[in-house]
C-alpha cells in the first residue's frame, strides 16, 4: 500500500458514484416477498414533483434510509419504496404561466429529483417507483371510489367554493390572495356547487379509538387528531313550535342549565332562518338582510367564536320542553349549520357567547347554576357568564342537583315527554374530495338526466386523463372537451355527461403505501403481496400532516379492509414525525442560495457529508435552523476522524484475532468504550429513533481511539473491532464512506453483514461508568458497582453538580 498516496485520500465525488454503481448492479434493495426473514415496511412521505429537492427533502428521507439501513443490518427483509404524489396545482400554475402541459411539465420534474435522490445514496428499492398521474395507478382509486359508491360511504351535496368572476374557474383557498383571484385579481365570489364527499363520519369512533392502540405514535400527533374529531357528549332537545305542529332540535353539553335557557339560536343557514326570510313585510326583510350579510364573509371557527356575536329576531315562538314558557327564536352569526342540528338553546347566565348576544339585544339573562359551596367560585353575571358545573338553583323540581344529577334527571324528563335523548357529536366533517381542477385523477361518474349520478363500470376504467389540452387558464379545460365529456349513460343508454371534477390528491396519498406492495398488479388494487408487507411498520414525515393525511390515509385503510383488501385496522405502525428545516425561522421549502441547495452542497462535499450533518443537527422531533457550516464540519471528521484514522490502521496490515485473555487494562477499556458504543447506537436506532446520538457516541470513541496506543499485535486487534463498530454504526448515516471503508477493514461487503451483538464480557466490569444526559444533553459521567438498580443509578447522578444542576 502506497502511504499517503493521493488513491488512498478521501474523494467523496468518485467513492459515492462507485458505491451507488455496486448497489445497483448487486441489487442490493431489491425487497422480496420469497424472502426467509421477518419483514420490515420502513416508508418515507413521498414528495410533490416540485422540481428540486429541498432541505426537507432531504432530512425526510434521511431518516427513512437511516433506518431502512438499520432494519436490514438487523437481519430484516426491508421494503423501502418511493414514489410521486404528482397530481396537483403547481403543475396548473406551471402550464397556465409557461405554456408547458402539466403531464409533462411533472415528468420533466420527477426525472430531475430522481436522479438528485439517486446521488444522495437512498437504499429505494426503485422497482417499485409509482407515481399517481400514471393511469395504471388511478384506475384502482377510480374503482375503489365506485365500490365506496355502491356502500354509500361517497355522496354528493352542495357545497361552497371560490369563485373567480374573471377566469370563470374555481379557485383553491392557497389562490385566494386577499380575497383576490391570485391570477386575475378580480374580487373572489361565493358560489355553491354539488361536490363529492366521502363519509369518513362513518369511521369517526373508530378513528377516534383506533389512536389508543398506536403506541408508536408521538401522544401530540394522537392529541391533534382527537381533537380533529373532536367527540362530544351531550343531547338532542325538541323545542315544539307554539302555534304549528313540529318542532326545533338543538344540540346541547349543558343538560343542566336547560331551565335557563331563554332564546332558540338557529344558524343563518337553517332553514328556519331561510323561512323567516321569505316574504315581503318589514321583519322578512330585515332577515333576509341580515342572511346576505353573513354569507359575505366566511369565518373559521375559531375566528366566528371572537368575532362579535350578531342576530336578528325571526318573530317565531317555541315553547320550552318543561316549563312550557314560550320562547322567541332568533338567527345568530355564531351558530354553526354544519356541527350539531343547527341550532342551540342560548343560556345566557352560563354560556359566554350566549352572554354578549343577549347583553346586546337586551334578552333575559337567567341564573339557574350556582357555585357549589367551597368552590370559592365568583359568579357575577354583570361580568359574564357563569361557565362553570355547579348546582342547580331556580330550576324548580331540579334546585339542589349537581351537575352529573341534574343533568340526569333533566333528560329523564325530557325523555318522559319524548322531547330529548343523549347524543354523541363529532367535530369531524365528511371529507370533500371534489377539486374543479384539471391536474388530477378524474372522478369516475356519468351524470345522466333520467338516472342521476351513475359510475362508470369495471370494464371502461380507467377515465382516462386527456393530455393534450389547451391551458387558457380560463374555465375547466375539461369541461371545454365535447369528445371527452359526452358519453352514454351507464345504464340507460341515453346520452349523458362526464364528471369534469377531480379528485383532491389526499385521495392518491390515502392508499399509496399499500400500492408499493403490489406496485406491478395488472388487475387488482393491491394482491397477496399487500397482506405480507402489511402496515407500514415505520412512517415517517413531516408533521404538517399530522392531522389531514394521517387521518384520511387511516380512513382509507379502513374502507379497504372492510371491501376485504387489506388486513389489520392501522396502516401506519410507528410514526416519526418530523420538525422542520428552517432558515431565518421559516421552513425552508425552496432552495435558497447555494448555502442551502442540497445539489450545491453534494456536489461541494459528497452526499454522506450532507447526511451526516443533517442527521447531527437536531433530534428528529425537533424543527432546526440549517447552516452550511454543519455540512463542511461533517466533511471535515469523514476525512480526518474517520477516513484517515482507517486508513493509518489498515497500513500496518491484517490485524491478528484478538486475544481477549492477553488484555491489559488500556485495551480492556477500549474494548468496553467500543461494546458500549455499540450497545448505545443500536438503542438509539431501534428504539429511541435519535440519531444525533450515535453520531456523538462514534465521534467519542474515535476520539478516544486517536488517543490509543496500538503498538502490539493485540492492541491493533482491539483497534480494528473499534473502527469496525465506528463504520458499522455509522453506515445507515452515511453509507458509501461505509461501504468502502468495511470493505477494506473486513473484506466482506456491508449488505452481507449483520449488526454486531455488544459483547456482554467486553462491558464488563467491577465498577461501571455511566454517562448521565438530561433531556438528550450530556452533563456529567459517575462510576456505579456494575450491578447497582435503578434507584441508585438516579441517586448517585443527582449527587454529580452538573447534573443536579439541570
Ligand atoms: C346550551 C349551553 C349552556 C351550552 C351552557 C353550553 C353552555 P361542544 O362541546 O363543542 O360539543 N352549540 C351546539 N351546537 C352548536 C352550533 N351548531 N354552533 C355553535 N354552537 C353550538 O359544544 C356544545 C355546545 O356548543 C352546546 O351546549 C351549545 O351550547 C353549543 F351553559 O347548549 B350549549
Ligand atoms: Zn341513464
Amino acid at each position: 500500500m502506497k502511504a499517503g498516496g493521493a488513491s488512498n485520500d478521501y474523494e467523496p465525488a468518485a467513492l459515492e458514484r462507485e458505491a451507488q454503481r455496486r448497489w445497483r448492479q448487486a441489487g442490493v434493495f431489491t425487497a422480496d416477498e420469497a424472502s426467509g426473514k421477518p419483514k420490515h415496511y420502513c416508508l418515507a412521505m413521498f414528495p410533490y414533483p416540485s422540481g428540486q429537492l429541498h432541505m426537507g427533502h432531504v432530512r425526510t428521507y434521511t431518516l427513512g434510509d437511516v433506518i431502512a439501513r438499520f432494519q436490514r443490518l438487523q437481519g430484516k427483509n426491508v421494503l423501502h419504496p418511493m414514489g410521486w404524489d404528482a397530481f396537483g396545482l403547481p403543475a396548473e400554475n406551471a402550464a397556465i404561466k409557461r405554456g408547458i402541459p402539466p403531464a409533462k411539465w411533472t415528468r420533466q420534474n420527477i426525472a430531475h429529483m430522481k436522479g438528485q435522490l439517486q446521488a444522495l445514496g437512498f437504499s429505494f428499492d426503485w422497482n417499485r417507483e409509482l407515481a399517481t398521474c400514471e393511469p395504471s395507478y388511478y384506475r384502482w382509486e377510480q374503482w375503489f371510489f365506485t365500490r365506496l359508491f355502491r356502500k354509500g360511504l361517497v355522496y354528493r351535496k352542495a357545497a361552497w367554493v371560490n369563485w373567480d368572476p374573471v377566469d370563470q374557474t374555481v379557485l383553491a383557498n392557497e389562490q385566494v390572495v386577499d380575497g383576490k383571484g391570485w391570477r386575475s385579481g378580480a374580487p373572489v365570489e361565493r358560489r355553491e356547487l354539488a361536490q363529492w364527499f366521502a363519509r369518513i363520519t362513518a369511521y369517526a369512533e373508530e378513528l377516534l379509538a383506533g389512536l389508543d392502540a398506536l403506541p408508536g405514535w408521538p401522544e401530540k400527533i394522537k392529541l391533534m387528531q382527537r381533537n380533529w374529531i373532536g367527540r362530544s357528549e351531550g343531547a338532542a332537545i325538541r323545542f315544539p313550535y307554539l302555534k304549528e305542529e313540529g318542532a326545533i332540535a338543538v344540540y346541547t353539553t349543558r343538560l343542566d342549565t336547560l331551565m335557563g335557557a331563554t332564546c332558540l339560536l338557529v344558524a343563518p343557514q337553517h332553514p328556519v332562518a331561510l323561512a323567516a326570510a321569505k316574504g315581503k313585510g318589514r321583519r322578512q326583510r330585515q332577515v333576509a338582510a341580515f342572511l346576505a350579510e353573513c354569507s359575505k364573509v366566511k369565518l373559521a371557527e375559531a375566528e366566528l367564536a371572537r368575532a362579535e356575536k350578531q342576530g336578528v329576531d325571526t318573530g317565531l315562538k317555541v315553547r320550552h320542553p318543561l316549563s312550557g314558557k314560550p320562547l322567541p327564536v332568533w338567527v345568530a352569526n355564531f351558530v354553526l349549520m354544519d356541527y350539531g342540528t343547527g341550532a342551540v338553546m342560548s343560556c345566557p347566565a352560563h354560556d359566554q357567547r350566549d352572554w354578549e348576544f343577549a347583553t346586546r339585544y337586551g334578552l333575559p339573562i337567567v341564573q339557574v347554576i350556582a357555585p357549589a359551596s367551597g368552590s370559592g367560585d365568583e359568579c357575577d353575571l354583570q361580568q359574564g357568564a357563569y361557565t362553570q358545573k355547579g348546582v342547580n338553583v331556580n330550576s324548580g323540581e331540579f334546585d339542589g342537583l349537581a351537575y352529573e344529577a341534574a343533568s340526569n334527571a333533566v333528560a329523564d324528563a325530557l325523555a318522559a315527554k319524548g322531547l330529548g335523548e343523549r347524543q354523541v357529536n363529532y367535530r369531524l366533517r365528511d371529507w370533500g374530495v371534489s377539486r374543479q381542477r384539471y391536474w388530477g385523477c378524474p372522478i369516475p361518474v356519468i351524470h345522466c338526466e333520467a338516472c342521476g349520478p351513475v359510475p362508470v363500470p369495471d370494464a371502461d376504467l380507467p377515465v382516462t386523463l386527456p393530455t393534450d389540452v389547451d391551458f387558457t387558464g380560463l374555465g375547466s379545460p375539461l369541461a371545454q372537451l365535447k369528445d371527452w365529456v359526452e358519453a352514454p349513460c351507464p345504464e340507460c343508454g341515453a346520452p349523458a355527461t362526464r364528471e369534469t371534477d377531480t379528485f383532491d390528491t389526499f385521495m392518491e396519498s390515502s392508499w399509496y403505501y399499500a400500492r408499493y406492495a403490489s406496485f406491478d398488479a395488472a388487475d387488482a388494487m393491491v394482491d397477496g403481496r399487500a397482506r405480507y408487507w402489511g402496515a407500514v411498520d415505520q412512517y415517517v414525515g413531516g408533521e404538517e400532516h399530522a392531522i389531514l393525511h394521517l387521518l384520511y390515509a387511516r380512513f382509507y385503510h379502513k374502507a379497504l379492509r372492510d371491501e376485504g383488501l387489506l388486513d389489520g385496522d392501522e396502516p401506519f405502525t410507528r410514526l416519526l414525525s418530523l420538525g422542520m428545516v428552517l432558515q431565518g425561522g421559516a421552513k425552508m421549502s425552496k432552495s435558497a442560495g447555494d448555502a442551502g441547495d442540497p445539489q450545491a452542497l453534494l456536489e461541494a462535499h459528497g452526499a454522506d457529508a450532507v447526511r451526516l450533518a443533517m442527521m447531527f443537527a437536531a433530534p428528529p422531533e425537533q424543527s432546526f435552523e440549517w447552516s452550511e457550516e454543519g455540512v463542511k464540519a461533517a466533511a471535515r471528521w469523514l476525512r480526518t476522524r474517520l477516513w484517515r484514522q482507517a486508513m493509518a490502521h489498515l497500513e500496518g496490515g491484517p490485524a491478528a484475532p484478538l486475544d481477549k485473555a492477553a488484555l491489559t487494562d488500556a485495551e480492556r477499556q477500549m474494548r468496553r468504550l467500543t461494546h458500549a458504543t455499540l450497545a448505545k447506537c443500536e438503542d438509539d436506532y431501534g428504539r429511541r429513533l435519535a440519531f444525533n446520538t450515535v453520531v456523538s457516541a462514534v465521534m467519542s470513541l474515535l476520539n478516544e481511539l486517536a488517543k490509543f496506543d496500538a503498538a502490539t499485535p493485540n492492541a491493533r486487534a482491539v483497534r480494528q473491532e473499534a473502527l469496525e463498530t465506528a463504520v458499522i454504526a455509522m453506515s445507515p448515516i452515511v453509507p458509501h464512506i461505509a461501504d468502502v471503508l468495511w470493505h477494506k477493514l473486513t473484506g466482506s461487503h456491508l449488505e452481507d453483514a449483520r449488526w454486531p451483538a455488544a459483547d456482554p464480557e467486553a462491558l464488563q466490569t467491577a465498577l461501571a461508568q455511566l454517562v448521565v444526559q438530561v433531556n438528550g444533553k450530556l452533563r456529567g459521567q459517575i462510576e456505579l458497582p456494575k450491578d447497582a438498580d435503578e434507584a441508585a443509578a438516579v441517586a448517585a447522578a443527582r449527587k454529580e453538580p452538573n447534573v443536579a444542576k439541570y
